[in-house]
């Protein structure tokens, strides 16, 4: 068939709109028509050229929602008409590592999908000409019809909005898991959120469903505080705005310590920047002997993270979190109903909707810091 895509045709160019040919799905494939989709900072950092798995021509965009339109050979668990969140992280429910219960990361796929393919090696979609256009995280969400592997797609009920729950196959899961499945926080804890756009924003929202007692937002943008605060961040800290000499790291070390606690930190921060040095001050801002840092952030090829080897040694811990470790076709419709249940937040955070044609506007609005989830509709 043929269908509507937004194509990366290069790295640091623009995305272009174009009809692509889609193959039909293969043994255990399904064909989906994507209803919405979300813009995540990572599709603009792979856009950008930072991503060392960056592949062109591809179909970016792993934050989407839509309906089974057709079910390849061997499909069990889904139908056409079901609705269902394309997973990046998918659950398989078979191999070593859904098996373990220690992680989301399943492996069934991820060989193939980070060389841009399908499980069997090759590609469904390519241009008009016949040129192969790459899968993304093994969603490619940008475009009006795409193919995944059951085991990547969790099937979600039917009342709940496209444009809004396209959120949860990246963001919002992200940043609530952060929280509930990586960190486990603890009601009462004091916690410091680094980057509050469209992943921060939701590990206030986590952090607050946890019960956590003090919230401290980090951000170079001064706009972000009432948006900290709409979601419940209880203190605001913009680093360009501390007095001379005072680090970000100091400064909340002070506004943690008690008349008791005269030693200050944070009990749990998180990275929402994928800056490296941030991530360092994420770690050594957190209390000696119990804190823990979770990297959320996606760093540029070659970056590395660096600290005194002392700052763990005197008990602080170093995690990271993929997809806020949730398993997908087991989480992601629980999260829904969270939702659908009014328990979490998300339609305040979609400040942005466009129509495919204008998808390129929706990265000029992040690199603005204007938007903090822009959706492309179908
Ligand atoms: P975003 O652009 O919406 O938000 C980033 C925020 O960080 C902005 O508010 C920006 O002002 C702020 N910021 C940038 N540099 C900063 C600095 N030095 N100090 C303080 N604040 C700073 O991006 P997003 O969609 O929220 O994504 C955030 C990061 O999370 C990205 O690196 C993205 O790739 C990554 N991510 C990771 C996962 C995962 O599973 N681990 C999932 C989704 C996104
Ligand atoms: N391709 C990059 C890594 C990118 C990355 O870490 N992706 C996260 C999800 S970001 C969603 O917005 C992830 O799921 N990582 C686990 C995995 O298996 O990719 C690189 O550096 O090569
Ligand atoms: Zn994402």
């Amino acid at each position: 068939m043929r269908t509507r895509a937004a194509v990366a045709v290069a790295a640091g160019k623009p995305l272009e709109i174009m009809e692509v040919n889609l193959d039909d799905p293969k043994e255990g494939e399904v064909l989906i028509e994507i209803k919405a989709t979300g813009i995540c900072h990572t599709d603009e950092f792979t856009l950008s050229g930072a991503d060392p798995e960056g592949i062109f021509p591809s179909i970016l965009g792993h934050e989407g929602a839509g309906v089974v339109v057709k079910c390849g050979p061997g499909v069990k668990t889904l139908k056409p008409g079901d609705h269902v969140i394309p997973l990046y992280t998918p659950e398989c429910r078979e191999c070593p590592s859904c098996l373990s219960r220690k992680t989301n990361l399943c492996t069934a796929i991820r060989a193939t999908q980070g060389q841009g393919l399908m499980p069997d090696g090759t590609t469904r979609f390519s241009m008009l000409d016949g040129t192969p256009i790459y899968h993304y995280m093994g969603c490619s969400t940008f475009a009006q019809h795409t193919v995944l592997p059951e085991i990547a797609l969790a099937k979600v009920r039917e009342d709940a909005p496209f444009d809004k729950i396209c959120y949860i196959g990246c963001g919002v899961t992200t940043g609530v898991g952060a929280v509930l499945n990586t960190a486990n926080v603890e009601a009462g804890a004091k916690a410091v959120v680094f980057g509050l756009g469209g992943i921060g924003l939701n590990v206030i929202q986590g952090l607050k469903l946890a019960g956590a007692d003090m919230i401290i937002g980090v951000d170079l943008n001064d706009d972000k505080k009432e948006w900290g605060e709409r979601f419940g961040m209880t203190h605001f800290i913009n680093p360009k705005s501390l007095p001379e000499g005072t680090s970000v790291v100091q400064a909340i070390v002070d506004m943690t310590k008690t008349p008791f606690d005269k030693i200050g930190g944070a009990d749990y921060s998180f990275d929402c920047t994928g800056n490296v040095k941030v991530m360092r001050d994420a770690l050594e801002c957190t209390h000696r002997g119990w804190g823990q840092s979770i990297i959320i952030g996606v760093a540029p090829a070659g970056a590395v993270i660096e600290t005194r080897p002392f700052q763990l040694v005197t008990g602080r811990v170093w995690k990271g979190t993929a997809f806020g470790g949730a398993r997908g076709r087991t989480d992601v419709p629980k999260i829904v109903d969270w939702y659908m249940d009014g328990k979490i937040e998300i339609d305040p955070m979609i400040t942005h909707i466009l129509p495919l044609e204008r998808i390129n506007e929706g990265f000029d609005l992040m690199h603005a810091g204007k938007s903090i989830r822009a959706v492309v509709v179908f």
